[in-house]
């Protein structure tokens, strides 16, 4: 529109002037390999492209069409962590890893975003994991998967404990979206084969029994326990401390390490209880040699420590993750609790 098309009012406004005094810029088709130096130097390791057309994707077109309308294109992002911090027993060590992981990668795609935003194009870079909507917890809490887009883009295959495994980096890495209103000059098409290796390593790893040999995932079982401090799990801690009679009892129910670790998880970032799953995994370019050069050392080295491991293993009652802790883990204690999610066992429905 000219600014002959405007109210007069209006085209006199000193910014209407100024900004109509200069050449106009429309966005147009993004070209790959500019997009994918942007990314690489906003400080992610690999990066891929898909469209919204893709019929992979279908899921996900009326989440991201809420969260920016007209989106057209996924930024497909991978930021590394460092894998012997996510495979040591300390789990300040492995969660800081994946903490610090996370702010990279939310900082790179903030990056990347303001370029693009500067650039002429409309785009969102929803955030990594947390935070996440929780208005609509227990239901879909985040505004994009990564995992099925970084899999469409052609960035990794998902292995047996359902994270998606790198060619190179294998699960030692976090995921990012960002979704941008314009098309993209090529797009990435999914591998051609899984780098998962099927050694089932994640299946010994996981102390609750959350991964199933043929790939089937426990969710309730793997959010009882690794997410012991998070959403469900901070519920039934609150709903424990409601249910006392006094402080006494309290402690009779709660110890003085877990409470700890809750102010912890509330203070800094919540805890994840294990992560053992990717841990162990050796498939990958980057990852494997030490695994085909002496399979048993490989297990002596990366997974004994975690299943030697005595920690506390949370459980709903009855549950068949807690079956699996006893005949598999019976060095580790196991403790009863509840979900804290409505209709999930041990919560009554509203
Ligand atoms: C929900 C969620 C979880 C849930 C469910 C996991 C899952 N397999 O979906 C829980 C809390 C268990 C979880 C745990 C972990 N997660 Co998580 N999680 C997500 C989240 C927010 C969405 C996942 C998703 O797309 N699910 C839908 C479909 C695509 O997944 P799916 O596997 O096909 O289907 C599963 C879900 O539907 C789930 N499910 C079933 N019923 C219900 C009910 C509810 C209420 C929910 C929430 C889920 C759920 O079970 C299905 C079967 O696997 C993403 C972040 C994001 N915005 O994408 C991170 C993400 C998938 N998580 C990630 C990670 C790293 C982890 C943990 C290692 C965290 C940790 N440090 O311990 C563990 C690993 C557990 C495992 N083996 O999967 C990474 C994976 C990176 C990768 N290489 O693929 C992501 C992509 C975060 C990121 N930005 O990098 N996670
Ligand atoms: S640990 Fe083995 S089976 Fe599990 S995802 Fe990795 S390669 Fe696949």
């Amino acid at each position: 529109m000219g600014i002959e098309n405007i109210p007069a009012r209006l085209a006199d406004h000193p910014t209407v002037r100024k900004v109509r005094s200069r050449t106009r810029v429309r966005p147009g088709t993004l070209d790959a390999a500019w997009l994918r130096q942007l990314c690489i130097d906003a400080g992610v390791d690999d990066v891929a492209f898909a469209s919204v057309e893709n019929p992979e994707l279908a899921g996900e077109r009326d989440h991201v069409e809420e969260a920016l309308p007209g989106t057209q294109s996924y930024i497909s992002l991978v930021v590394k962590m460092n894998r012997d911090n996510v495979r040591s027993t300390a789990r300040s060590v492995a969660n800081k890893e994946f903490h610090h992981s996370s702010e990279i990668m939310d900082a790179a795609a903030h990056r990347i975003t303001r370029a693009l935003e500067e650039a002429g194009y409309r785009a969102v870079n929803p955030s990594m994991a947390f935070p996440m909507e929780m208005d609509r917890y227990p239901g879909r809490i985040w505004v994009v998967a990564h995992k099925p887009v970084a899999v469409a883009s052609g960035l990794g295959v998902m292995g047996i404990h359902r994270n998606v495994i790198h060619p190179k980096f294998v699960n030692f890495i976090l995921l990012g979206t960002i979704l941008v209103a314009a098309p993209i000059s090529s797009y990435g098409e999914p591998l051609d084969y899984s780098p998962c290796l099927e050694c089932k390593l994640c299946v010994a790893a996981c102390p609750v029994g959350a991964i199933k040999k043929n790939g089937d995932f426990d969710f309730v079982a793997c959010a009882t326990h690794n997410y012991r401090e998070f959403m469900g799990g901070f519920t039934d801690w609150v709903e424990t401390i409601a249910d006392s009679a006094d402080g006494e009892d309290f402690r009779s129910r709660v110890t003085d390490s877990e409470n700890a670790s809750m102010w912890q998880s509330l203070s800094f970032k919540a805890n994840y209880k294990a992560a053992y799953c990717l841990a162990v995994c050796p498939a990958g370019e980057e990852v494997i040699e030490p695994y085909l050069d002496d399979r048993k050392a490989f297990m002596e080295l990366v997974l004994k420590p975690l299943q030697d491991k005595k920690e506390t293993l949370y459980v709903l009652p009855g549950s068949a993750a807690e079956e699996h802790a006893v005949k598999r883990f019976p060095h580790k204690p196991v403790k009863h609790v509840g979900s804290g999610i409505r209709g999930v066992r041990a919560i009554p429905d509203a």
